[in-house]
């Protein structure tokens, strides 16, 4: 490890708390920092892991104003859900906390307040976009447009998705309101603006002395600076978020992008005022005095402000200029912060070839997954980071889940264990056997071995899970090739001896991935070591030793690790994304047109409809749709032109009763006078129906009113 730094703070971008979570949160983000965290652990260093819920933004009043209830408790709602399907997936944050808390919006006011006193904001009444109708200004999500660089149509007022530009709301073109789909006005307002375009020599600097950060960080961030950056407004007019600290702010608030990357910094305070005041209970509980040391730095700060402090931002790539740029700018302008060190940002995870939606409901959400796939939190774990979009945008098939478990953690890993465990058990009891001679190939071997964490740990460093992930199973590999190549099973009745030594560092290997696995396989690790008996407090260097397991030590019963995914499951699962797509697009096109305008009776009295039956019909020459029909209307028989040959059969209708305005204008259709029109009625599809009687004993002529 870089011996630069004396701790580490590990931030996971805090995810809105507006839905629930899906393999797309896991994979971009939360799990490449739980195993970098983890990994970190192992090797003793001093890391806190830090997240929580962001719960302010327009995304958070959208939804609230979606689903009919207040943003307190759109948050309240999903902060428990999403908290939950972390903790269940093993994410093991130090804290996870919300930006709703008390501690929060002091540190987040004080923030701003600091700023402000030092001038760093420009205050600048300019010109923004008002929605009259809702009446409200128009901030972020809350307007969409063209986005100016790419021509997305579907822009936000603070950023584009597609092409990932930062934009200001007045940069759109064609812009309109996302509460009422209205065109805005433009008001005069007052906010705070912060300078980035004074501070982009710093930030330059500052991001220049970052050239091993990963390429497509790096080039994001060039990219900008390269396009010249702009003063960027850290408050907004809306009623939901953490109110601006200064007078003359009424009705305002401070862009959620102003506080929720000092919420990574809140939550770390507040981890510290836990364990402060659960000591305190301690002491308290045992009489002692409670004593407050003055003059020492809070402990949170050593976190945060000491040089000796490795800060890295694990995020997905549309928050990179958020923490590349304009959160460091905050953190220069203040100036008592360290920065980040490291943003090792991912790129998108695909479904199935298509973009996860939770509007479409497009995801494999985690607590559903749960329901399913029990206990197999790891199978999900594996796939997500055997197939992480560290580099490119990656797909997620249920095929490919269904491959790597089967063919990877069964047919590698869980065979080279299971087949390790049963034959000491079978041969020795479940007691370790001694090595009693090495050949030179084991000795090859044993020093192969204790390259792995080493070898493991450089592509965990460089941040490259997959990399780190193929070599961990490299090592089940090898052992599944050492006990094919040595059968034990046939030598057991030549040479025992040798059995012995075989089955001694087959042990060992089994030992060191107990070790090597735990970052990126929690819960089998766990369930691994206890198979094992192995002492709980091992730590990654040991797995360098090839002696984790000492001869005699008696192991626990053998049970497996992984179960093979049948192809009904995954059957189910592409046909449960199947549905739902279907059912979103049947909703979709469900969405009837808006009501026409208003209409007397008197105006609809005036259509004289009748019922009526079809006593002939043929298809109108050298047509497709036309139908050319015979009605008796009851009060004479008349010929109509009807448009309905794509949905009716002429020889399936006659006899088939009707409705039919008798006393529309007739008009010429293909050169047959058509003399009424008879009443259909059309679904989603545009495919069309009669309406009719649903009684048998309507005569012909009666009056449809
Ligand atoms: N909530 C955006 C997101 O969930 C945002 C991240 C904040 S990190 C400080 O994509
Ligand atoms: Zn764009």
């Amino acid at each position: 490890m870089n011996l630069k730094f004396k701790r580490h703070t590990v931030t996971a971008a805090l995810p809105y708390a507006n839905g629930p979570v899906h393999i797309g949160h896991l994979a971009g983000c939360y799990l490449p920092a739980d195993i970098y965290v983890r990994y970190l652990r192992s090797k003793g260093e001093d890391v806190k892991f830090i997240c929580g819920s962001d719960e302010h933004g327009v995304p958070i009043t959208i939804k609230a104003k979606k689903e009919g209830i207040t943003p307190q408790q759109v948050v309240d709602k999903y902060h428990k859900m999403m908290g939950d399907a972390f903790k269940e997936f093993g994410v093991s944050f130090d804290i996870y906390s919300r930006t709703s808390s008390k501690t929060h919006h002091e540190t987040a006011s004080e923030f701003f307040k600091k700023l402000y006193d030092k001038k760093v904001f420009i205050e600048e009444v300019t010109e923004q976009y008002f929605d009259e109708k809702a009446n409200q200004f128009l901030a972020d999500r809350y307007i969409v447009g063209t986005c100016p660089k790419c021509g997305n149509e579907n822009a936000y007022g603070d950023q584009c998705e597609k092409c990932g530009s930062t934009l200001n709301a007045t940069d759109l073109i064609n812009p309109k309101s996302t509460l009422s789909g209205e065109k805005p006005v433009l008001r005069n307002t007052k906010n705070w603006f912060l300078p980035l375009d004074k501070m982009q020599p710093q930030i330059e600097a500052y991001i220049d002395s970052h050239k091993e950060w990963k390429s497509n960080v790096h080039g994001q961030c060039k990219s900008w600076l390269n396009a010249g950056l702009q003063p960027r407004a850290m408050t907004r007019d809306l009623d939901w978020g953490v109110k601006v600290p200064v007078e003359g702010a009424e009705g305002k608030v401070l862009y959620v992008w102003f506080d929720a990357p000092i919420g990574y910094i809140s939550a770390t305070k507040e981890l510290f005022e836990n364990q402060e005041a659960s000591i305190k209970n301690q002491e308290g509980e045992r009489g002692e005095k409670v004593t407050t040391k003055s003059g020492v730095i809070p402990e949170w700060e050593k976190y945060w402000k000491d040089k000796e402090t490795k800060l890295v931002h694990f995020i997905g790539k549309d928050n990179i200029v958020f923490h590349c740029i304009i959160f460091p700018a905050m953190l220069m302008a203040e100036g008592s912060y360290i920065l980040p060190e490291n943003v090792p940002a991912n790129e998108f995870l695909n479904l199935e070839g298509d973009k996860i939606s939770t509007s479409r409901n497009w995801a494999v959400w985690l607590h559903e997954y749960l329901l399913e796939f029990k206990d197999k939190q790891d199978v999900l774990r594996y796939t997500l980071c055997a197939n992480a979009p560290e580099t490119k945008d990656n797909d997620f098939t249920w095929k490919d889940f269904q491959a790597k478990n089967n063919n990877e953690l069964v047919a590698i890993l869980g065979n080279f264990i299971n087949r390790t465990l049963v034959l000491t058990h079978k041969y020795y009891d479940g007691k370790v056997p001694v090595a009693a001679e090495y050949t030179k190939n084991d000795i090859l071997l044993l020093e192969e071995i204790s390259k792995f964490p080493s070898r493991i740990a450089a592509s965990i460093e460089q941040y490259r899970f997959r990399e780190a992930l193929s070599e961990l199973m490299n090592l089940a590999r090898m052992g599944n090739k050492y006990l094919a190549d040595n059968e034990p099973w046939i030598l057991i009745k030549t040479d025992e001896k040798r059995v012995q030594t075989i089955m001694n560092l087959s042990l060992q290997i089994s030992a060191n991935l107990a070790v090597l696995m735990e970052p990126f396989l929690p819960f089998t690790s766990v369930k691994l070591s206890n198979m094992l008996n192995l002492n709980s407090g091992l730590k990654w260097n040991d797995a360098t030793r090839t002696d984790l397991l000492l001869a005699g030590h008696q192991i626990n019963t053998a049970g497996l690790l992984f179960e093979k995914v049948e192809d009904e499951t995954i059957i189910a699962q592409v046909q449960k994304l199947e549905d739902s797509k279907k059912m979103n697009e049947e909703s979709n096109i469900a969405s009837v047109e808006p009501s026409k305008a208003e209409t007397s009776f008197d105006d609809f009295s005036k259509m004289d409809i009748r019922t009526g039956t079809i006593l002939e019909a043929e298809r109108v020459p050298k047509t497709d749709k036309l139908l050319k029909l015979l009605i008796d209307t009851g009060i004479d028989k008349r010929t109509v032109v009807s448009g309905i040959a794509g949905y009716y059969k002429p020889e399936e209708i006659i006899g088939q009763q009707v409705c039919i305005l008798v006393n529309l204008a007739p008009r010429k259709i293909k050169g047959i006078e058509s003399q009424g029109m008879i009443l259909m009625a059309e679904n989603n599809k545009g495919e069309l129906s009669f309406v009719a009687p649903t009684k048998e004993n309507m005569n012909n002529g009666g009056a449809v009113k």
